[in-house]
C-alpha cells in the first residue's frame, strides 16, 4: 500500500488568473513558475499549467489557468473550475481596476467560499498611476480577499512570496473544508495563521511539468466533468466519500 504522506496530493489546487487584457496575467504566471520575466506573450488563448509545487512544505499538485482576456468566452467555466482566483489589474489602468471590482463582486456572490487574491500589477510605473492602493486594499477587506501591489517586471521575490502564501492559504482552506466548519470563520482563522507565517522563507517552486494550450472546444469542456462538485470541498463528488458534504 502506498504511503499517502510521501505522495503528491492527487487532487490539484486549481487557480484561475483573471483580469482584463495587458494587465500582466501571463507575465505574473510565468514569473512565478519560472522566475523569468518575458516581455511579450501569446495572448489569444488560455494557458493551463500543471505542475507540482512545494506548498506549505509539502509537494502539491497545482493547476494554474492563465486566462486570456482577448479570447471569446464567458467567465462561467472558470468560476466552476477553479477553487481560487487571482484577480489582476494594472495600477496604471483604471478600467482594469473597475473590471477587477466587478469580478471580485461576482466571486463574492457566486463563489463565496473561494479564496481570492487581488494583485495590483505594474507598481514600477508609479508615475502613471491611476488606481490608489488604498481603494484596492479596501475592496479586498470588504470581500475577505488578500491584496498585494507589486511589479512582476521588477520583483520576482514579491511575486513568489505573495503567490506562495496564497497557495498555502488555499490549501489550508481546503483542508479546513474537509474537516468541516464554516467557510467565513475559516477565512479569518487562516488569515491569522498566515500572518504568523509571513517572513518565513519557503522552498522555490519546482519547474512546471506541463503546459496545455486550450482551444475553444477544450475550454467549453472545462465545465462538463466539474458540474458535480462536493461543497464545500470542491472536489468532484464521485471521487470523494464526501458525506456529510452536499453534492451539487
Ligand atoms: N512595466 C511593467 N510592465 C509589465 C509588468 N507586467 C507585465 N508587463 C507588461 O504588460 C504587457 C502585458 O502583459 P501580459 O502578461 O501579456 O498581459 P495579460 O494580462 O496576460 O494580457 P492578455 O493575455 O491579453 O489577457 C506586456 O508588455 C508585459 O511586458 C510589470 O510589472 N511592469
Ligand atoms: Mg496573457
Amino acid at each position: 500500500m502506498k504511503d499517502d504522506r510521501t505522495n503528491v496530493q492527487s487532487s490539484p489546487l486549481r487557480v484561475a488568473v483573471v483580469g482584463t487584457s495587458a494587465v500582466g496575467k501571463s507575465a505574473l504566471t510565468v514569473r512565478y513558475l519560472t522566475k523569468r520575466f518575458i516581455g511579450e506573450y501569446r495572448s489569444d488563448t488560455d494557458m493551463l499549467y500543471k505542475c507540482v509545487l512545494q506548498v506549505d512544505g509539502a509537494p502539491q499538485s497545482v493547476e494554474i489557468m492563465d486566462t486570456s482576456a482577448t479570447c471569446e468566452k464567458t467567465s462561467d467555466p472558470y468560476l466552476q473550475w477553479a477553487e481560487a482566483f487571482v484577480v489582476v489589474y494594472s495600477i496604471t489602468d483604471k478600467d482594469s481596476y473597475k473590471q477587477a471590482v466587478s469580478t471580485v463582486q461576482e466571486l463574492s456572490e457566486r463563489r463565496a467560499s473561494a479564496s481570492v487574491l487581488i494583485i495590483g500589477n505594474k507598481s514600477d510605473l508609479g508615475h502613471l498611476r491611476e488606481v490608489e492602493e488604498v481603494e484596492a486594499r479596501t475592496l479586498a477587506l470588504t470581500h475577505s480577499a488578500r491584496f498585494s501591489e507589486l511589479s512582476t517586471a521588477e520583483s520576482c521575490a514579491s511575486v513568489s512570496e505573495v503567490i506562495d502564501n496564497f497557495l498555502k492559504e488555499v490549501k489550508a482552506q481546503r483542508n479546513g473544508n474537509q474537516n468541516g466548519g464554516s467557510p467565513k470563520l475559516r477565512k479569518i482563522s487562516v488569515t491569522r495563521m498566515l500572518g504568523s507565517l509571513i517572513g518565513r522563507s519557503s522552498p522555490p517552486p519546482t519547474p512546471m511539468t506541463h503546459l496545455i494550450i486550450l482551444d475553444k472546444e477544450e475550454r467549453n469542456k472545462l465545465q462538463t466533468p466539474l458540474t458535480r462538485l462536493c461543497q464545500p470541498c470542491f472536489r468532484p463528488a464521485h471521487s470523494l466519500p464526501c458525506s456529510p458534504h452536499t453534492a451539487v
